[in-house]
């Protein structure tokens, strides 16, 4: 197939799971066109099968606002034609979806078909698609998309009920590349490489987010904070965004700065989390938590927060621990009662690293969304 993707090429999960997903379908022998603003992040060099193409949003002094959608529609289009397209798929409904819609009845005049899948990511629905100046029309961009997936049943749910959606969803989780999200098997060289983190004995936790104030990073802090009064640990922030500067003040202010260190945004994140004991996901809202999913396949499991899709991917007490947002204390005791009991860490270590296996692999994932394509291009005719 040939399928043109969109997403946000930024830091985030969305962006992250369009990259993965177009990289893992190159590899598959289709052919992959990626349709944004700034080359996806991850999406390094030119890997065979996969072409990018930005989108140019011209200004001109009366737009306040230049209309980006607009020209997103234009390439969209232009892209499809040029390089026969069979359908695209657009991550994130707000403003995707809309701009596919356009794409698809600009080229239907010239009697060519270009179906689209929309994926529902998150806030896409939960947050910022529930205000009254896009509901109307999201809700009728996701109702006329040739197909629609979400990637949790949490977040299908709340598709149906925000927007009195009456369509089919369809659930496709969130998926991790196993071979590349992997953990350190050899112990020695792991207990090796952990030093260039932390000094011998230390427990390393890690975070890993864009600092948006759903992340909830100061907790992230605090939480550390009663740990590292217990024992010896070190706390590593992957990630950049609005609120690193409240965390890195806390930490000043809390004195525990020297053991909390801030490494930015990273791309290889899948050679950092392998070296950590715990990861600390402590969000608001997750629709999914795919940190976290990556974190289990790297044998490191998340103490995190029972919100939207996280009982979906983390099972209590098995693969990881969930408890009520904002609760730092019992999460800084869940982390601790870990850390102090290595057989009961082993397990959990085990049991999401299978977990991630036999659920989450892309090897299971990528073809549940090849056959949807079909399906959607087959009733597309
Ligand atoms: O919805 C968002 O806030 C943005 C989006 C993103 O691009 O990071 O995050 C969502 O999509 C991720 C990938 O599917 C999920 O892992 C996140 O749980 C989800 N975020 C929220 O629901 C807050």
């Amino acid at each position: 197939m040939r399928i043109g993707i969109t997403c946000y090429p930024t830091y985030g999960g969305s962006g992250v799971v369009a990259t993965e997903l177009g990289i893992e379908l190159a590899a598959l022998g289709h052919e992959v066109h990626f349709i944004s603003y700034s080359q996806p992040f991850r999406l390094s060099g030119r890997d065979d099968g996969i072409f990018y193409h930005e989108v140019p949003v011209s200004s001109y002094p009366l737009f306040e606002f230049p209309p980006y959608d607009l020209a997103l529609a234009s390439r969209m289009a232009e892209v499809a034609e040029f390089n026969q397209l069979d359908l695209l798929h657009v991550h994130y409904a707000i403003p995707h979806s809309v701009s596919a819609l356009l794409a698809r009845q600009m080229l239907a005049g010239g009697g060519r078909r270009l179906p689209f899948v929309t994926t529902l990511h998150g806030t896409d629905i939960t947050l910022v698609g529930l205000d009254r100046c896009y509901l109307p029309i999201i809700r009728y961009a996701i109702q006329e998309s040739d197909g629609v997936t979400s990637i949790s049943n949490y977040l299908m749910e709340k598709t149906i009920t925000g927007f009195d959606v009456t369509r089919e969803i369809e659930v496709i989780p969130n998926f991790v590349n196993c071979d590349v999200y992997a953990p350190i098997k050899d112990e020695a060289k792991r207990a090796e490489a952990r030093k260039r983190l932390a000094a011998p004995g230390d427990a390393i936790l890690m975070h890993l987010s864009n600092f948006r104030p759903v992340k909830r990073v100061v907790d992230v802090v605090k939480i550390f904070a009663l740990v590292a009064r217990e024992l010896p640990a070190q706390l590593i922030m992957v990630g950049d965004g609005p609120d690193r500067s409240a965390a890195e003040w806390l930490a000043h202010d809390l004195g525990i700065h020297a053991r909390v260190h801030f490494v930015g945004k990273l791309e290889r994140v899948n050679e950092l989390l392998p070296l950590a004991d715990l990861l600390l996901m402590p969000s608001e809202l997750e629709s999914f938590g795919l940190a976290a999913l990556e974190a289990m396949a790297c044998k490191v499991p998340s103490i995190g927060t029972r919100v939207g899709g996280v009982p979906e991917l983390i099972d209590d007490g098995v693969t990881g621990l969930l408890y009520p947002v904002g609760d730092v204390e019992a999460m800084a005791l869940g982390a601790l009662e870990l850390l102090r009991d290595r057989e009961r860490l082993n397990a959990m270590r085990d049991a999401g690293r299978k977990t991630a296996q036999k659920r989450f692999c892309s090897s299971l994932v990528v073809p549940h969304y090849v056959r949807y394509y079909e399906s959607v291009l087959e009733k597309a005719g």
